[in-house]
């Protein structure tokens, strides 16, 4: 009696549920490159080259625990370039008397998965993905039971189910459930003691994905000199270390800082180890907290982590499978423009979004401010389709699965869904930039400036975004500031401004 255990490229963990449904003497694992995952939008070959390289080390870690492993490549010529088709090859060679596997990531592979219940003769079985800390039901529950989500409130839930940062009365320790104030220090001058990621050198297995990759996907945004992803879990783990030595005791005080040519700051980068399943999340934050309670790091650095983790993460997965397959539709604010061609060259003569942009090409990863307000926030007032960024942001960063990247670009980037996901547009002119950043020092046009050959392009557009929207925005209480300014504001002014904007986005077209 066999049972056979497909296993998808984002699953990458040995205490999966489906592997700890089964006993391992009578299963055989089933891992598929297959040429449907790798195109079904065009992911950064970094991306590609990650998930591979990563897949192939850790069939070797299933192997190494006794688990038998039945390992399809991209470059076998019988590879049947789907799930479904290679699921169905292998119930062909092995006769398996039924099928564990863990639900996907993603409602199209969801559904590929359950179509498998009615195509095969033998029984089916997709156990929930544990990998997380609240369950479907229990985030529909708590959705059900409010008029609003936020996520603050969600988070606070979170802390008290996951037993972190609480004093002995079950209270936020510090007396605070937020530090976000504490968290939001402008860029300090560049510093050559700034922490930086491990380096990890490519082996021969990875070396042997970059070669295909490079051959196969040459049409794809990115480069692969800089790869330097680990992708085992034992390496993901170095990085993790390191990011709590170095990084994280000034995590929180510089999270919203953006530097010219830094691209890692004080973050962790552990995103594509955790959303792959090399890391746990839940380890990474005890770990935080370990470091915390022993005066190694402060408190807004630690809750600050924490939050993003128990907090965002875990919100924006319940946005994501509550709100059903049709939230990348959604469009609150009709923007229609098409995406610039320069977001996939990154030529372009704003510095911020040449830098988050040219980052993005090298290493397939941008830290949160760079992603929600430079390029997002460029998007969002240039009036660009959202699911055109959408796709965009699910290609470029080798951390992104559908289930985390849309919420955050859908609903907290492009506002999109209305503000379900969240209270007001992530939107701001040059000066929010030019004070969190060098950027603007760098750039050829003036930051200060609203009208004319030099204007920051950022100003302009956020006051025309504000204008057009205003039937949508004016009555969140949280735009009222902007719409009393612009009120406020001589008429000439204004269309001084609007026309500036039609000019800049008529050259952008
Ligand atoms: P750190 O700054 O070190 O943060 C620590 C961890 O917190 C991250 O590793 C991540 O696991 C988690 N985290 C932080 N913010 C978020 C968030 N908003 N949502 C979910 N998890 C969060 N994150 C992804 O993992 N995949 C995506 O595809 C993705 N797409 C995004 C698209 C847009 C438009 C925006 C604005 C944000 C997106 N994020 C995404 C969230 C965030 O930008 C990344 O998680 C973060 O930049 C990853 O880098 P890091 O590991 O160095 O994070
Ligand atoms: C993203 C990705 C890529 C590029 N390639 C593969 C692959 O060849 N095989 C695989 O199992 N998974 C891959 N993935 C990850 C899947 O797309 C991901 O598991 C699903 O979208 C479900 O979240
Ligand atoms: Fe970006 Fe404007 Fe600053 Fe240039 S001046 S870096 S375009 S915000």
């Amino acid at each position: 009696m066999t049972i056979l255990i497909p296993i998808l490229g984002d699953q990458l963990s040995l205490d999966l549920a489906s592997l700890r449904a089964v006993d391992k003497r009578e299963a055989v694992v089933l891992m598929m490159e297959v040429a449907d995952e790798t195109t079904y939008v065009k992911h950064h070959k970094a991306k590609i080259a990650f998930i591979l390289s990563a897949m192939r080390h850790h069939a070797d870690a299933l192997r190494a625990e006794g688990w038998t492993v039945d390992y399809v490549r991209l470059d076998d010529p019988d590879n049947a370039g789907s799930f479904t088709a290679e699921v169905a090859r292998a119930v062909e060679r092995h006769q398996p008397s039924a099928i564990h596997v863990t639900e996907a990531g993603e409602w199209r592979v969801r559904a590929m998965l359950e179509s498998w219940q009615d195509r095969f003769t033998i029984p089916v079985t997709i156990h929930e993905d544990d990998r997380f800390l609240c369950s479907h039901a229990e985030f529909d529950t708590w959705a059900a039971a409010r008029k609003q989500m936020r996520m603050e409130y969600f988070y606070r839930d979170m802390r008290r189910k996951a037993g972190l940062l609480l004093d002995d009365d079950g209270q936020p320790e510090g007396g605070q459930w937020n530090y976000d104030a504490e968290n939001r220090k402008p860029a300090p001058k560049r510093d050559l003691l700034m922490p930086q990621p491990i380096r990890f050198r490519p082996d021969a297995i990875t070396n042997e994905v970059l070669a295909m990759v490079a051959a196969r996907f040459a049409e794809h945004i990115g480069n692969l000199e800089h790869f330097a992803f680990a992708v085992t879990r034992a390496d993901a783990l170095r990085q993790q270390k390191r990011f709590l030595d170095e990084a994280l005791p000034r995590f929180g005080d510089y999270q919203d800082a953006m530097l010219s040519d830094e691209p890692f700051m004080w973050h962790s980068i552990l995103s594509p180890y955790i959303n792959a399943g090399l890391l746990d999340p839940l380890d990474v934050c005890r770990e935080v907290e370990k470091r915390y309670r022993a005066g190694k790091v402060p408190l807004n650095c630690a809750e600050g982590f924490i939050r993003q983790i128990i907090g965002w993460r875990e919100y924006v997965r319940g946005v994501y499978w509550h709100e059903g397959p049709d939230y990348g539709s959604r469009n609150a604010l009709n923007a229609t423009r098409d995406l610039p061609a320069f977001y996939w060259t990154g030529e372009t003569d704003m510095h911020c979004m040449a830098q988050a942009i040219g980052q993005t090409i090298d290493h397939a990863y941008a830290h949160h401010i760079q992603r929600l307000m430079i390029t997002g926030n460029f998007a969002l007032l240039a009036g660009i389709d959202p699911h055109q960024v959408h796709v965009w942001y699910l290609e470029v960063y080798a951390d992104a699965y559908e289930w985390v990247e849309m919420p955050n670009t859908i609903g907290m980037s492009q506002f999109a869904d209305g503000g379900l996901l969240g209270s007001k547009p992530y939107a701001a002119g040059g000066a929010y930039i030019n004070r969190m950043s060098d950027y603007c020092r760098l750039c050829r046009y003036d930051v200060k400036q609203r009208i004319g050959e030099d204007a920051c392009p950022f100003n302009a557009l956020y006051w025309d975004f504000i204008a057009r929207n205003q039937s949508k925005l004016a009555r969140n209480p949280r735009m009222a500031m902007p719409y009393r300014t612009w009120e406020k504001m001589a008429e000439k002014d204004r269309a001084a401004i609007r026309q500036q904007a039609k000019q800049f986005l008529h050259k952008l077209a």
